[in-house]
């Protein structure tokens, strides 16, 4: 925390401006050793863009910058701090960059500009990770929620609710040390009442969480069938672009392709996979086993059956891999005489969702993707939505579960130590979620995500 940390905060590459970033006790005076102007940024008052040359080695200036300094306490970091504003392109920035180090500066790590604000407590943990859910968004709809996140909204909500939490564990607790005397603190049936809403408050955000975590990772949708049903032809009807091949051949995709649409601000990770049929063919057998892992790794299957066709034998074995699954059947090329499978198929999809489509035509593309979506998200609920990671959301699930616990043990009679310990669990759980106390091991991983320079 004591040195001074460089790095291009902006993106690598032609562009219009590159910012190099400073931070660190004595930015200033190192921005001096190459910045000239009519009088140095240290005597320049902060937060103004001083117009002045960056300076390399024999005193040659090697580009016109903007450069503004900003004071201890009153920057991103918290610490003093210098942003010198080059032309775009990758050399201006990398030399001004490599002229800083030479007089003492460090290559930042990633989000250790981030990483030092939290440290400097100008933001808390939870605003940390919502920095980067504004800088990864990909619709308005995620924007807003990172938004919220970020200006603490979030945190607010969490630290009442973890105070509400304390103090009642504060009060199960003096009845346990007291447990003859009649504290007069609480009834048994008020604590009941209060775990209630408690536990009503956590769901409540737990539902604002679930669908801000969509918003911030999409969903993966594998779409999965045996050969030449119209895998291939679904994924560019949903793109509206050619982007995979699609061949009368069966076993034309041989490699899975994934591509991102945003559906009502949802980004839905498409995933083309290889058709699954029992292969002698080296290629199209490790495409196979790729198939089968989407299977395994996606939020939803689409299962792709060509309708046009009979229900074989192939296609029941991919049932039996898919049945347990959150899946969707899309029953392709609707566009053609539908093939008489009524009978198996009523027997096989009474508990799906089903939808009749053509890949083709591009009729029932977007009612598919409503299908997709809708188990995700309550589009209601987005206003309210919270940009959290999914470790956030399970912290909040967790809080829920030891509340729960809590009640059974003092509805039980089991003992009211249990409770104790379950309200224990409830508290440290929800501590975890904006970082209340938490472990180096966790800090680390959450900066770890950043990229370099922010
Ligand atoms: N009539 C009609 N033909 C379709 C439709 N969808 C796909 N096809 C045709 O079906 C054939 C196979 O399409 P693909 O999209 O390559 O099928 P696939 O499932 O990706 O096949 P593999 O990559 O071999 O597993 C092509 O000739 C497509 O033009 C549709 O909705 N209607
Ligand atoms: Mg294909």
């Amino acid at each position: 925390m004591d040195d001074i940390i460089v790095a291009l905060a902006s993106a690598w590459g032609e562009s219009g401006i590159a910012i190099v970033r400073l931070s660190g006790k004595g930015s200033t005076e190192l921005a001096d050793h190459i910045f000239r102007s009519k009088c140095p940024l240290a005597q320049s008052p902060p937060r103004y863009l001083t117009l002045g040359k960056l300076i390399g080695s024999e005193n040659m200036p090697f580009d016109e910058v903007l450069a503004v300094r900003f004071e201890e306490g009153k920057s991103y970091t918290g610490e003093e701090s210098v942003e010198i504003y080059c032309h775009g392109g990758t050399i201006p920035a990398q030399k001004c960059i490599e002229e800083l180090c030479s007089f003492g500066a460090r290559i930042a790590l990633p989000g250790e500009y981030t990483r030092r604000a939290y440290t400097n407590k100008r933001i808390d943990l939870s605003q940390a990770e919502s920095v980067l859910s504004v800088i990864k968004a990909q619709s308005d709809e995620a924007l807003l929620a990172a938004n919220r996140t970020l200006q603490g909204e979030f945190s607010n909500k969490i630290r009442i609710f973890f105070e509400k939490i304390t103090e009642l564990a504060a009060i199960l607790e003096v009845d346990l040390d007291f447990p003859e005397e009649d504290t007069g603190m609480i009834s048994l049936d008020e604590t009941l009442s209060s775990l209630n809403r408690l536990i009503e408050t956590a769901r409540e955000l737990e539902e604002n969480c679930r669908s801000g975590l969509v918003l911030r990772e999409g969903i993966k949708a594998a779409i999965i069938g045996k050969p030449n049903v119209g895998k291939s032809s679904l994924l560019n009807a949903l793109l509206q672009k050619q982007r995979a091949i699609v061949t009368p051949i069966p076993g034309t995709t041989r490699d899975s392709i994934e591509e991102t649409v945003i559906y009502r601000g949802i980004p839905i990770h498409f995933i083309d996979t290889a058709g699954i049929r029992a292969t002698e063919d080296q290629v199209e057998s490790i495409g196979v086993e790729r198939s089968k892992n989407s299977i395994e790794e996606a939020d939803i299957i689409i299962w792709v059956l060509d309708s046009s066709e009979e229900f074989t034998e192939e296609d029941r074995v991919l049932w039996d891999l898919i049945k347990e699954k959150n899946h969707v059947i899309a029953l392709n090329k609707s566009d053609l005489m539908p093939y008489d499978n009524k009978e198996l198929l009523d027997d096989i999809t009474s508990k799906s969702k089903v939808i009749s489509i053509s890949a083709l035509s591009s009729e029932g593309i977007e009612n598919l993707k409503g299908l997709i979506v809708e188990d995700f998200a309550k589009f209601s609920s987005f206003k309210g939505s919270y940009s959290v990671t999914s470790r956030q959301l399970s912290g909040i699930t967790a809080t829920i579960f030891s509340l729960v616990e809590t009640k059974n043990a003092l509805t039980s009679g089991i003992g009211d130590d249990i409770a104790l310990t379950c309200i224990a669990d409830a508290r440290s759980s929800l501590a975890q979620v904006i970082g209340i106390d938490p472990t180096e091991d966790l800090v680390e991983r959450i900066f770890g995500d950043f990229c370099v320079g922010k």
